[in-house]
């Protein structure tokens, strides 16, 4: 057949688009060639339900080594007793861990939405909310970091069967050991969602959980650099149960030309190069929320110590919401999502606030020194968002910006 011009012109404007503006999506980042490469295999032609040694099946002897060859390296990477590599996304491996490890009604802990959690740990119109009776902690008015007197307090009130850690827009480091005292001390199973912070866990920027936890569930696209997909380590004693959640419980034939690529993104990230990868995110992210201050925005919890910051646009123009201004970013190829700050009094479909996080741009190369020159550009935009030239001059200066750090 001829080539698909409609699909591959359309992927080809989207190579322009990542490559001409600034991603500043917390939860996004650029894969190597060498997972791309494995994400296109032939492994995306076979069919092959069930775990390495026992297939539903026939013909998947290379399959088992690949997928045998990925459980090793994430094993080795967190300290994990066992992996389950299947999970399609983040939201599957909650799902898999939860109907692995608790019963419909179940009481279960977990940060509220708009303090920073996510979806699935326990919002209402999630089926976390739904099958399971969540009661959410937060962060506290003062310092905007997590309650731990109020997470022990909802303990020891609730009594749940398990706590959930973790957060998709959290700028601080969670420690895991005060989440193990509160879990022990109420005997609940503690399940830590490291979505967003697994690549700097792999590269000794964060804490690392998994010694501390029962479960820990991630997604392998975010910090960790691999492919989009899904990743449950557990202790042994769970690993029967969290494997049977996965398949047959929630899911079918996995998807093993991702499978194939999550194997390359773990060696990437075991690798020493990645360490530094991991430190220059945090050091990024650190340098943009400070010059992000300096333009007048307020940046919750007063900085971050990981990958990711949030900005309370009321300090900057008390009339700007993230709606608005996440618009007219895009406007200027300035790509990052409106989000809820603590104690939003806007909707999530207005908000307050700003998300904003350092992987993408760290893996094109971008060091502390053109910090200041991304919050100068989002400064601008915002300021002069009134007039369409000046937030096209915004576009042309993030274009040559980017120019001097090519991806692929
Ligand atoms: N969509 C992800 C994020 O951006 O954090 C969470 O699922």
């Amino acid at each position: 057949m001829d080539r698909d011009n409609d699909v591959f012109d359309i992927i080809e404007r989207e190579k322009e688009r990542q490559q001409t503006g600034l991603q500043l999506i917390a939860s996004e980042n650029f894969a190597s060639p060498a997972v791309m490469e494995a994400t296109g295999s032939v492994f995306t032609n076979k069919y092959s339900e069930g775990y390495p040694g026992k297939r539903y099946y026939g013909g998947n002897q290379v399959v088992d080594e690949v997928e045998s060859i990925a459980r090793d390296r994430v094993t080795a990477l967190f300290g994990a007793d066992h992996a389950n590599v299947q999970p399609h996304s983040g939201a599957n491996a909650n799902l898999a861990a939860y109907l692995g490890l608790l019963e419909t009604g179940d009481t279960v802990l977990g940060m509220s939405l708009d303090h920073g959690g996510h979806l699935t740990h326990g919002s209402p119109v999630n089926f976390s909310g739904r099958i399971y009776n969540f009661v959410s902690y937060g962060v506290t008015p003062s310092d905007e970091r997590i309650d731990f007197d109020q997470m022990r307090d909802l303990a020891v009130e609730h009594k749940p069967k398990m706590i959930v850690a973790g957060a998709t827009a959290y700028p601080r480091t969670i420690e895991p050991e005060p989440l193990r005292a509160i879990a022990d001390e109420v005997g609940a199973l503690l399940l830590f969602d490291a979505a967003h912070i697994a690549g700097l866990i792999a590269g000794g920027a964060h804490p690392n959980p998994m010694p501390h936890v029962d479960v820990m569930t991630f997604t392998t696209h975010k910090t960790l650099r691999g492919p989009r997909g899904g990743c449950i380590l557990t202790k042994a004693e769970h690993a029967a149960a969290i494997d049977k959640a996965v398949f047959p419980g929630t899911q079918g034939g996995p998807l093993e030309h991702a499978v194939a690529a999550k194997a390359v993104a773990f060696r990437e990230a075991a690798d020493p190069s990645f360490k530094a990868y991991a430190a220059q995110i945090v050091a990024n992210a650190a340098a943009l929320a400070e010059a992000l201050a300096k333009e007048g925005f307020r940046i919750v919890s007063g900085g971050t110590d990981n990958h990711l910051m949030l900005i309370d646009l009321r300090s900057f123009d008390e009339e700007l919401t993230g709606k608005e201004a996440q618009l007219v970013l895009d406007d200027a190829a300035i790509t990052l999502n409106k989000n809820t700050i603590p104690d939003d009094p806007r909707s999530p479909f207005v908000t307050s606030g700003l998300r904003i996080g350092t992987p993408a741009v760290t893996t094109q190369g971008m060091t502390e020194a053109e910090m200041p020159e991304i919050a100068s550009l989002i400064g601008r935009a915002l300021k002069e968002r009134a007039n369409p030239d000046a937030v096209a001059a915004v576009e042309k200066d993030v274009a040559e910006l980017c120019g001097r750090f090519p991806v692929y």
